[in-house]
């Protein structure tokens, strides 16, 4: 750890950005003023390693942010609902205390319970934090307590938790250290450069060793630029192509059929459905866009490297597979390969998607979902599918049922977001944004800048950042557990989203001791004993550390293998990895692919990305951020087959559009993106000229398994509107 400077003192916190890394980073704090200085990466956390990405380098930038929320606010009165120009959108609204807007929010959510029953109240929230108290503790008990509709959190990553989940029974992978002993390393929809940066280090210091890196991804990438190889199948294919490498893998007997023997139920069918016909990698290919020579090469690869004793094949699938119609089924698919040639009996072998799972963290305790049998309701609380907000705001009535995951109900009548950029974030946000319009609609916003979402509020209360509460952390993407101390005060009046569900709690239900816990109860409590565990935790030296890496079972060498052996598989129904039903290879209904009356009438297939410099959309706001993008301007880049066949060229300001919407942005010919392929960054609606953002393209369409939001299964049609080159050079010359 660094020497405090004279006068300060370092604070172990955690970024609880919604990142697979979850970086410890040691802040300075001058003792006399009590500000921080300085925020570092912590140099003994085992994946920080002492650097910190771009987008939290400069934090301290967004902590002390001129245009932080630092006082809760409500609407003025005849004030309608929207975006003021920017600069300006405090004009809707007037300051008011914590008390004030405590007492609103609860005098106005019970008598909305009252009248239209408690499930008319939906809190929506994502992952503005990970943190496990502010995802998900003192909020949930509010929500449980009331009988609140339940809000199914699948923005992100349940198709592929799920679809994981099925084929392992649980989720845990390599550790990124060990992806330093690789031979062959397959990134698979995964943006490991922009998005998962702590990784990189250790994949090139396999490269140093002769490893090879091939990453599979239709954008080209910062990761697919540094490879060794990029595959740039076209979106939506993955399941095919993964059973097109099984084909060669089963055909050339490369696969352990004594380890699936042991270890596998239904590998006898997926073999001979792996084997079929149209899984030969010449079929594949004029699906996939990827050559029958080239599968052929990787699936031999693959399954040679995954079979030697010497160093391993591992695969990084990312979430980028599973945000297509066919998503649960492609982690399904690919995460087969490894049981195939049983890479998983090689140190750091094997798949790594999350290990969300293995953290032994109470959260039922902490979120407390016993509490809906005591509310009004008295029993469990339906629940609605985030990805269908736009539907649940607009359509959703006792007589109407909008879709097939949401049986008619009560109508929302009051929304509760928090953690979550809704208004840009959401699919199908033409459609979410006519519910935040609603004028019967009471919305609060608890966040820490004036996002699109809290130009819809009724009321705005202002949030904390990770160096102003304590919390305690787990990661998605490694195993070292963490705990976050709180390193500064709260800037302005902000108060931490146990701080505000709390003081809501105790306010709506005086005397219930379960709402006054501290954050240090709550932590302790999530920390405390249950049932057995798969990996175990020393809590006196999380405490003293700040960071404890996870215990895992061991072999006799004293490694942790995962599902290396029948042992690991305890939580599948039937003890082994379950490969039924086989995998099917399945066109999304808005892809080329398909038949669909979708694909005839608008015929480019559209990726609406993230930015390497954004959190999705958290940092958009900030300049230094977008000077990092280098283009302020929303870009749409495009191959040149497709624009020219439109007279298009860069530069030019270009109308993209599907049945759902219709954006405007500027034209950049390039190779990111190959012929039938165009993409685009998520970014604040209000940036936009026209003030909207690429989600008002995408669909509420779910994803075949988890019920996943399928953002990168959008078909849209482009054309120009007019020419004109107000593009920078320096932007053009990136490619
Ligand atoms: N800089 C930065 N870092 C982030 C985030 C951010 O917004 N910016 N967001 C965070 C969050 S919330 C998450 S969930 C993670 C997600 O990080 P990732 O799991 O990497 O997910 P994505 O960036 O959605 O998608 C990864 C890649 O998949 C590609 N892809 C799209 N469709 C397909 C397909 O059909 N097949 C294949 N093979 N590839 C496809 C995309 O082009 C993209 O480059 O990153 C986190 N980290
Ligand atoms: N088109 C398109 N849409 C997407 C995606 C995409 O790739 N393309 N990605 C999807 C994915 S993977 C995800 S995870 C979602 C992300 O959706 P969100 O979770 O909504 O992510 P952000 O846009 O980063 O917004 C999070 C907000 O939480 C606030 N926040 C941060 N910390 C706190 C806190 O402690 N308390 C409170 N109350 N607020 C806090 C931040 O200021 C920020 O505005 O977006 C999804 N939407
Ligand atoms: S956003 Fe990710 S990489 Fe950046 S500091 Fe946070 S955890 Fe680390
Ligand atoms: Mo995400």
């Amino acid at each position: 750890m660094s020497q405090p400077r004279p006068n300060s003192h370092v604070v172990h916190t955690v970024c609880t950005h919604d990142c697979p890394d979850s970086c410890g980073v040691l802040v300075t704090v001058d003792s006399l003023t009590g500000r921080a200085t300085k925020v570092q990466g912590d140099p003994a956390h085992p994946v920080t390693r002492g650097f910190l990405c771009g987008k939290v380098a400069r934090y301290l930038d967004r902590v002390y942010a001129p245009d932080r929320l630092l006082y809760p606010m409500r609407r003025k009165p005849g004030m309608p609902k929207g975006p003021l120009p920017q600069g300006r959108e405090a004009e809707a609204f007037e300051r008011i205390s914590w008390d004030t807007a405590i007492d609103l929010i609860a005098e106005k959510l019970a008598a909305i319970a009252q009248e239209h029953g408690p499930e008319s109240i939906l809190p929506y929230s994502y992952a503005g934090t990970i943190g496990q108290l502010g995802f998900g503790s003192m909020d949930r008990r509010l929500f449980h307590r009331l009988g609140a509709s339940q809000l199914d959190r699948t923005i992100c990553s349940s198709a592929g938790g799920e679809a994981l989940t099925r084929v392992y029974g649980t989720r845990v992978g390599p550790t990124p250290q060990e992806f330093a002993l690789a031979k062959l390393i397959l990134v698979w929809g995964g943006n490991v450069h922009g998005n998962n940066i702590h990784l990189w280090p250790f994949i090139e210091q396999a490269r140093r060793n002769g490893a090879r890196l091939i990453v599979i991804d239709p954008y080209r990438t910062r990761t697919a630029a540094l490879a060794d190889e990029h595959l740039q199948i076209n979106p939506g294919t993955d399941t095919l192509l993964a059973l097109a490498m099984m084909h060669v893998i089963f055909r050339d007997g490369l696969a352990d059929e004594a380890y699936l023997r042991d270890c596998a139920d239904g590998w006898e069918q997926l073999r001979d459905h792996a084997l079929k016909p149209e899984h030969t990698p010449e079929r594949a290919a004029a699906i996939t866009g990827i050559a029958a020579d080239v599968i052929e090469r990787l699936a031999r690869a693959y399954g040679l490297q995954s079979r030697s004793t010497e160093a391993s094949a591992v695969i990084r699938v990312n979430y980028g597979i599973q945000r297509g119609e066919g998503g649960g089924t492609a982690v399904r698919a690919v995460s087969m390969l490894p049981l195939v040639t049983s890479s998983w009996k090689q140190r750091g072998g094997g798949v790594l998607l999350s290990m969300s799972k293995v953290f032994p963290f109470a959260s039922e305790k902490l979120q407390m979902p016993e509490l809906m049998r005591q509310s009004p309701l008295g029993r469990d609380a339906r629940v609605i599918n985030m990805n269908e907000l736009g539907l649940a705001l607009t359509e959703l009535s006792p007589t109407h049922s909008p879709s097939a995951t949401m049986p008619a109900g009560p109508v929302v009548k009051a929304l509760v977001v928090y953690n979550c950029n809704a208004a840009a974030v959401a699919p199908d946000s033409e459609r979410v944004l006519a519910g935040l319009r609603r004028d019967d609609l009471f919305t609060v916003v608890h966040e820490q800048f004036f996002t699109d979402t809290v130009d819809y509020a009724d009321i705005v209360l202002p949030a904390t950042t990770f160096l102003e509460h304590e919390e305690l952390m787990g990661s998605y993407g490694h195993r070292v557990a963490q705990r976050s101390f709180k390193a500064i005060e709260p800037s302005g009046e902000a108060r931490s989203n146990v701080g505000f569900f709390g003081a809501l709690g105790q306010r709506m239900f005086p005397g219930e001791a379960i709402f006054e816990a501290t954050e240090k109860e709550l932590i302790a409590q999530a920390l405390s004993p249950r049932g057995p565990t798969l990996a175990t935790i020393d809590v006196e030296a999380l405490e003293r550390d700040g960071q404890f890496e996870l215990v895992l079972p061991k072999n006799e060498q004293g490694i942790t293998l995962p599902f290396s052996t029948p042992a690991w598989f305890a939580h599948t129904r039937s003890g082994k990895a379950e490969l039924l039903p086989v995998p099917e290879f399945i066109a999304p209904i808005e892809s080329r692919s398909s038949e669909s009356h979708e694909a005839k009438s608008f015929p480019l297939e559209f990726l609406p990305r993230k930015a390497d410099n954004y959190m999705n959309t958290t940092f958009a706001n900030h300049a230094v951020h977008q000077q990092m993008e280098r283009r302020s301007e929303g870009m749409l880049e495009m191959h040149e087959t497709d624009a020219s066949a439109r007279g298009i060229a860069t530069g030019d300001r270009v109308s993209i559009f599907n049945a759902r919407g219709r954006i405007t942005l500027t034209a950049r010919i390039g190779s990111s993106v190959g012929a039938g392929v165009v993409a685009a960054r998520l970014d604040w609606q209000k940036l936009a000229e026209d003030g909207k953002n690429v989600n008002a393209l995408t669909s509420q369409r779910l994803t075949d398994i988890g019920g996943g939001a399928t953002f990168y299964s959008t078909l849209v049609e482009v054309e120009k509107i007019a020419a004109n080159s107000r593009l920078e050079d320096e932007a053009m010359a990136a490619d």
